[in-house]
Order: structure tokens, then C-alpha cells, then sequence
């Protein structure tokens, strides 16, 4: 029945439109199950309607059109072998099982968790809910669940109309943001090549598929930041050969209707080590082979005067085998050209892109720069350099003097009562100058690379202004590591895991429990393993480890063994310990496991400033990009800190800080990533290796209390204001209490809720199945206003 007086405005118009395009594709959708002809859609009223009306919304159309016809197929083959091992989603007639959820396990313990992700792993349904988490088995192998039809499969349905996925996780990060108007996070752990930056990769896929702009050019750009930022900040490790050597949180930023409009990265703790020395069996970042194999093959290497028989120093850490496989395979080459790509497609300019390759080839020909001693009669600690021809390439390539970079390399300046001082470098520490330049400018770059990322991604203020907009964040850093030796770097990074994990037990646990007691739920408490206490050894003030890492590393005197010496002496806890017999070596008792560390270069590495003498040349570059990489003010010590751009372990605690306060800002969503093997073979699943992990995470534990618990707590107000169209009428404005939330929750028939003291708590599938109500009345008002509009005749 149609109305005669048109009904006040619901809807947001944007909202409105889209709600309009849902509908008529409902109908569409209907109509070619009837008769799945193209034609005869071409021909429906609708789109003849739309038509001379609107280009681009039938253009929209005829694309959905297409998509429908190719899930049409889909469905049909649901029962075909089409491939060799079928993925789950075509295979199973059955779209829900109770197996997808660990929850729903009737016998709860470690060997049943097990058997069943086991059995699941078997079938290649490597994703397994946790009640609202998502635990992902690393397939090692391509699986074809990926496709834009399967990003459409798992857009705004019930969690339970399908397998597990994890583009069902973004779209509940989505949903939740676009339906509550907050900012969400996504939270990625897992060691060291389970899969954690793979599916940061799948969840932006999906999130620039649902926050759909008409902005292409924006979600192609999106799309190219992850490529771009892992080619600086990756590198082949022991255990994975694209393993993250920084962190990274990115924000995508999406208008309060929920269409993307930019993004946003932040870097933390970049491994910079790395640029001038790799361990055994690994690489540097991969855009050092990137750029040296593809300049090789448009055979420019002496262009930017790079030797073509003998690979730079930096990047030959076994001898020959970097050549090779860049003479034999033409891989590096294409990724060259494809990081070629990024950048155009995100904006750089060609002049800057040509000043990133002038600084990564003269970081290059900075580490071919050799040492050699002066010994004369009178000076013994004076260096030269044997080979200037390295030195002239070098400085070519920073556009400064070579004089003046052989002079900031082999000698310094010691202000002492007012008189300048120069001082010469023995060989081993114009060495490590020359070491300590290469790494600050490649970290300077990495970071300018990002901060410009963020520029070109800014959303565009006439769309909508950052205050308003909303954000989903996702965090993937490196995993936990334990190599046969592990460094300082080792240290950051399983630091930072630990802040992780802790955050994850914070939120699964701890407030939870304290918030189901302060709305007087009773509610069993559920044990856990608390890091808490290993936390406070790393960061306590003055005690803590760092706290007196950072004390020692202000003593000139002090060294690596004075250091452990200190850690021995004060860390008096079980989690610390020394093993006796090797001087520099202290071992950390990690929530993911025991971990010997070896302490040398310590103090160095914490240190890390760069002599004032370097920075000075560097400034007088002509390269504008370089230049500004170095106009950061000098500290009061007359060293520059290459510690004020990247974090050393100095500010890990406050740059972790300032990322969790971002995090609990938001609300978070996990996803907790397993390696099934560490040999890297598809469908092998190490019954060990699982287990630990899983004990380690506290899975067993996460799924009592998801078992028992409520994942999503919402005030009674604004409960109301979200779901008042349920139970009262649309231009109603009924108060947020307690008695109105129990007549929506009523009239929707839902049960198993509880009702606390200022605070609605529901089971995830209960907010499905009100966005499914709300959807529908919603999808009415929208009938009613496209009739008054006379879309519909
Ligand atoms: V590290 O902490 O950065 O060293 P990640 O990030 O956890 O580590 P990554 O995502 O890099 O691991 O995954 C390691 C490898 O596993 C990838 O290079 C892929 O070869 C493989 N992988 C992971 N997830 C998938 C997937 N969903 N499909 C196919 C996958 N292959
Ligand atoms: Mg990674």
C-alpha cells in the first residue's frame, strides 16, 4: 500500500541510496533465480527504470548482475570436483556445522580442540571460530577462497550462513563499525610465519571490497600500500621468507555511511640492523635485490654505479648465490617492476622515486666503502680507505663530497673547554660509521616512505572530515621468534608480543570478568595465565630491564658484560635467569616459551646515535629528499639520534604504549594465526607444535570463557537508540532503560541473554540476528521512499 504523505526522512541519504541498491538487487537476485538469463534481466523494469537515469547506477547494476550470474555458478558446481582438493566452501552442502565453532565442542580439553582443528585442517578448512575469534591455520598453499565472489558471499550475512573465513571477521569489524559508529581494530598475532601478514593483506581485500567508493583510484591505491611498505620493510628469515622485520598498525578510514575514504600506517621498530648484516641463510630487506636485479636487467647498474659481475656487499651474504638467481630467474626483476607500479598508482612523483633509488643504491656502494690502517711510527689508530672508487660512488649517489664523506667516516669531532678537537677512527669504527650511516638513512627513508604514504592516503576533506569518519585498524608485527641465536632485535620483538599477548588476556579475560561482577552477573571466573608480572620485570621503573638497559647505556664505560652483570643483580625473578659458563647470555622465561639471549652489541644497538660529523655532510646534500631525511635537530651531546624517527628499544615501551592506547580506544577483534608445521608443507599438522601454540595463546581457556561469556556489552541507551525501530514506531523516541531494552529484546524472540545493571550483554549470533531484523525493517522504509520518489513507478 502506498502512503500519500511522504514519510519524514529516515535515512542518511547515502545510507538511503545504498539501502536502495540493496533492495533492487534482492529483487534482481530473485528474479534471475527464476530465469538466470542476462537478457532477460537487461530487460527488467528496474533497470530500464534506472536507465537514462542514472549511468553509473546501471552500471553498478549490470556489474552485480555479472557477479550474481558467477555465484550462480558457484552454487551450481557446489557438487563438482573442480579441483584436485575442493575447497570447503564449494564442497560442503551443509553451509553451518557445529564444528566451525570450538565453542560448541560438547567435551572440552586440549585433545579434543586438537582432533578437531586437526580433522578441520585434513578438509582444508583451515579458519575455526572461538566464539567471536577467529583462529587461522596457516594452509601453505594457495587456496582459491579468496575471489571477489567469495568477498561477495560473506558480505553483511549472518557468521553462521557460512564457514568460517576470515573475511567473515572483517565483515563483523565493519558491520560493527558502520552499525555502532565506533572505531574498530583488528588484532593479528601468531609466531613467526603462521600468517599473520597474509591475512592483514585478505582483511584489507575485503574491507576496500565492502567500504566500496565509487573511488576506484582510491581503493587501487589502498590496495598497493601493503606491496609497497612489506618490499622495505621484509625480509627472508630462517623461519619465513617474507617475514616482517617492523610492525605495522593500518587505519582505513571510512565516512560515517561507511565508504572508504583513506588510510593511514604507522611503523614501529623497523629490524635496521639488517641493512649491513644478515645472519647465516638470511637476506636483507627485499628491496635491495628488488632494485639491483631490475636495474641489472634494464641494464642500468652503472648508472647508479653498481658493479654487474659481483653483487654489493650488503646483499652477498652467501657469496654467489644473490647472482645467480638473478641471472637464472627474472622474480626479483618483476617485483621490481612492480614496486615500479606502486608507487606510481599511490602518487609519488617521478623525481621522488628517483631519489629513493639514488639513496638505496648509495646505501649500496656505502657498504662497499673498505677500511684499511695507517701505520706509521706515530699513529696506529688512523684509517684510510683502499678502494676510493667505492667512495666516489657513494657520494655520487648521496650528491655529496667525497672528501667530505671519507673525512666524516675516518675521523670526528670532540668538543673539549671550548676547543674543537679531530680525532681519527680506528679501522673498526669508521667501520661501524659507516655501518651506523647506512642503517639511519635507510630508516629515514623507510620512514619518510610512510609518512608520504600517509599524505598521498589522506581522505579528501570536501568527502568528509577526519573527525567524522570511522576507522577500522589492523595490527600485524613480527612474531614471536627464537632463533639458535637471538639478539637484541629478538628482545624487541618478543617484547612486544608479550605486550600483545597481554593486551589479548586484558580483554578476553580481566575486563571481562570485572565487568560481569560490577553489573552483578554471576559468572564463574575462568584461570588464566597472567603476564603480568613478566611485563613489569621488562618495563617497571627504575628496575625494570629496559629501565636499566637504558641507565647502562648512558655509562661510557659500561659494556655487554657489565650489563648482564646488572641484569643479574637486580632481576631477581623467576622469569630471568643466567645460564652459567657463557659470559654474555641470559635467558627470558616468555609466555610463548624459553628464550637464550645473547647480549652483545647490546649497548651499541640501544644506543644507536650516529656521529654528528655524518649527519652534518649528509645535510649537505643535494638531494633534496636526503636532505630533509636529516633536518631533525641535532641532541644536546652533539650525536644525532637516529632514535627520534624509528623507535629504539629506548621508546619501545611508549611506542607500544601509544599503539595500545589506539588499540583500547577501539574495539578489538582477534585473530590468532597457528603455524601447523615448521617445515612449511601444505596439510602436514604437527600435533606438538599445535599444541603449544594453542597452550600458549590460552585457546583452551578462551573457549571456556566463550563458552560461558557474552562478547558484546551495550549500555541500555545505546541499546535503545539502535534498535528502537523493533518494538516502537519510527518517529517514537523512547528512553534508553532498562524496561525498553527488554521489550525490543521481546518482541525480537531472542533468548539467552541477560540484562545487567546498565548493560545489555548478547552472544554474537544475538547482534546478527537484530541487524537481520533491522535490516529488514529498514529495507520497508526504503520500499516506501523509493515509491514516493517514483524510482518505482
Ligand atoms: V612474520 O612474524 O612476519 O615472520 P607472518 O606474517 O605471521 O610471519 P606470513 O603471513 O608472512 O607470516 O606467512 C608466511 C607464509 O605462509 C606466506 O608467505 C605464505 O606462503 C603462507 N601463507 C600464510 N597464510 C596463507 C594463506 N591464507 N594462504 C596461502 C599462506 N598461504
Ligand atoms: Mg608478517
Amino acid at each position: 500500500k502506498i502512503p500519500r504523505n511522504p514519510p519524514p526522512t529516515l535515512l542518511h541519504p547515502e545510507k538511503w541510496c545504498r539501502g536502495f541498491n540493496h533492495f533492487i538487487s534482492q529483487c534482481l537476485i530473485k528474479d534471475f533465480e527464476k530465469r538466470p538469463s542476462v537478457t532477460h534481466l537487461l530487460e527488467h523494469p528496474f533497470i530500464k527504470q534506472v536507465h537514462g537515469k542514472d549511468m553509473s547506477l546501471q552500471k553498478q547494476l549490470a556489474e552485480l548482475i555479472q557477479e550474481q550470474q558467477q555465484l550462480g555458478s558457484i552454487a551450481k558446481t557446489r557438487h563438482e570436483r573442480i579441483h584436485t582438493r575442493r575447497p570447503y566452501h564449494v564442497d560442503r552442502a551443509d553451509k553451518y556445522s557445529l564444528d566451525d565453532d570450538l565453542v560448541n565442542l560438547e567435551v572440552l580439553n586440549e585433545d579434543t580442540i586438537i582432533q578437531q582443528l586437526q580433522k578441520r585442517y585434513a578438509d582444508l578448512q583451515i579458519y575455526t571460530y572461538v566464539g567471536d575469534i577467529l583462529i587461522a591455520l596457516n594452509p601453505f598453499q594457495n587456496l582459491s577462497i579468496y575471489s571477489p565472489q567469495f568477498s561477495r558471499l560473506y558480505h553483511g550475512v549472518k557468521r553462521s550462513s557460512n564457514p568460517p573465513h576470515i573475511f567473515a571477521s572483517a565483515d563483523a569489524a565493519y558491520q560493527s563499525m558502520v552499525t555502532f559508529s565506533k572505531d574498530q581494530c583488528i588484532i593479528i598475532s601468531g609466531e613467526s610465519g603462521a600468517g599473520k601478514t597474509e591475512s592483514a593483506h585478505l582483511i584489507v581485500q575485503h574491507l576496500t571490497f565492502l567500504g566500496k567508493a565509487n573511488n576506484r583510484a582510491l581503493r587501487e591505491k589502498i590496495l598497493q600500500v601493503n606491496p609497497l611498505v612489506e618490499a622495505f620493510g621484509n625480509a627472508c628469515t630462517a623461519i619465513n621468507d617474507n617475514s616482517s622485520r617492523f610492525g605495522k598498525y593500518l587505519e582505513m578510514m571510512f565516512t560515517p555511511t561507511g565508504a572508504v575514504m583513506g588510510a593511514k600506517i604507522s611503523e614501529y621498530l623497523l629490524e635496521k640492523s639488517r641493512v649491513v648484516k644478515q645472519a647465516v641463510g638470511e637476506k636483507n630487506f627485499h628491496i635491495f635485490y628488488y632494485i639491483y636485479a631490475g636495474l641489472y636487467h634494464q641494464k642500468k647498474l652503472s648508472e647508479y654505479r653498481l658493479p654487474d659481475k659481483k653483487p654489493p656487499r650488503y646483499i652477498d651474504n652467501e657469496t654467489g648465490r644473490v647472482m645467480h638467481d638473478i641471472v637464472t630467474k627474472d622474480s626479483y626483476g618483476r617485483q621490481f617492476e612492480a614496486i615500479q607500479h606502486c608507487f606510481r598508482i599511490i602518487g609519488f612523483t617521478d623525481e621522488e622515486v628517483y631519489s629513493v633509488y639514488r639513496i638505496l643504491t648509495g646505501i649500496l656502494n656505502t657498504g662497499n666503502i673498505e677500511f684499511a690502517a695507517i701505520s706509521s711510527q706515530h699513529q696506529t689508530d688512523k684509517s684510510e680507505v683502499p678502494n676510493p672508487e667505492a667512495l666516489d660512488n657513494a657520494a655520487a649517489l648521496l650528491s655529496i663530497g667525497s672528501e667530505e664523506l671519507q673525512e666524516a667516516l675516518t675521523s670526528h669531532c670532540v668538543v673539549t673547554r671550548g676547543e674543537t678537537i679531530i680525532r681519527t677512527n680506528t679501522v673498526d669504527k669508521a667501520a661501524d660509521v659507516r655501518d651506523a650511516m647506512s642503517k639511519a638513512l635507510y630508516s629515514r627513508l623507510f620512514s619518510w616512505i610512510v609518512n608520504r604514504i600517509n599524505t598521498l592516503l589522506q581522505p579528501d576533506k570536501n568527502i568528509c572530515s577526519a573527525e567524522n569518519g570511522m576507522n577500522v585498524g589492523i595490527l600485524d608485527i613480527f612474531g614471536f621468534e627464537n632463533f639458535t641465536r637471538n639478539s637484541f632485535e629478538q628482545l624487541c620483538i618478543n617484547i612486544a608480543n608479550e605486550q600483545i599477548q597481554f593486551y589479548f588476556n586484558q580483554h578476553i579475560f580481566a575486563l571481562e570478568q570485572m565487568e560481569y561482577q560490577s553489573e552483578g552477573i554471576d559468572a564463574t571466573a575462568v584461570e588464566y595465565e597472567d603476564n603480568r608480572p613478566l611485563l613489569d620485570m621488562f618495563l617497571q621503573k627504575p628496575m625494570g630491564l629496559l629501565s636499566l638497559l637504558d641507565e647502562e647505556s648512558r655509562f661510557p664505560q659500561a659494556t655487554d658484560l657489565t650489563l648482564v652483570d646488572k641484569f643479574e643483580d637486580n632481576l631477581r625473578c623467576k622469569y630471568f635467569w643466567r645460564p652459567k659458563g657463557v659470559e654474555l647470555s641470559f635467558g627470558i622465561q616468555h609466555y610463548a616459551g624459553k628464550v637464550l639471549y645473547d647480549a652483545s652489541a647490546f649497548l651499541e644497538k640501544n644506543r644507536d646515535t650516529l656521529p654528528a660529523d655524518v649527519v652534518v655532510v649528509l645535510r649537505t646534500s643535494e638531494n633534496k629528499l636526503l636532505q630533509q631525511l636529516f633536518s631533525s635537530p641535532l641532541t644536546k651531546t652533539g650525536m644525532f639520534c637516529t632514535a627520534l624517527l624509528t623507535f629504539s628499544l629506548l621508546q619501545l615501551p611508549y611506542s607500544l604504549m601509544d599503539l595500545l592506547s589506539k588499540m583500547v580506544v577501539g574495539q578489538p577483534h582477534f585473530i590468532r594465526c597457528i603455524k601447523p608445521n615448521d617445515d612449511r608443507e601444505a596439510l602436514m599438522f604437527s600435533h606438538e607444535r599445535v599444541l603449544l601454540q594453542l597452550r600458549y595463546t590460552g585457546i583452551l581457556e578462551t573457549v571456556k570463557i566463550r563458552q560461558k561469556g557474552y562478547s558484546h556489552r551495550i549500555l541500555f541507551e545505546e541499546f535503545v537508540k539502535r534498535y528502537y525501530y523493533l518494538a516502537f514506531k519510527a518517529h517514537e523516541t523512547p528512553l534508553g532503560s532498562r524496561e525498553n531494552c527488554l521489550a525490543i529484546l521481546e518482541k525480537s524472540k531472542l533468548d539467552n541473554w541477560i540484562l545487567g545493571k546498565t548493560k545489555v550483554f548478547l552472544k554474537y549470533y544475538h547482534i546478527e540476528q537484530l541487524n537481520l531484523f533491522l535490516r529488514e525493517v529498514i529495507g520497508r522504509v526504503v520500499v516506501m521512499q523509493a515509491y514516493i520518489k517514483g524510482w518505482l513507478g
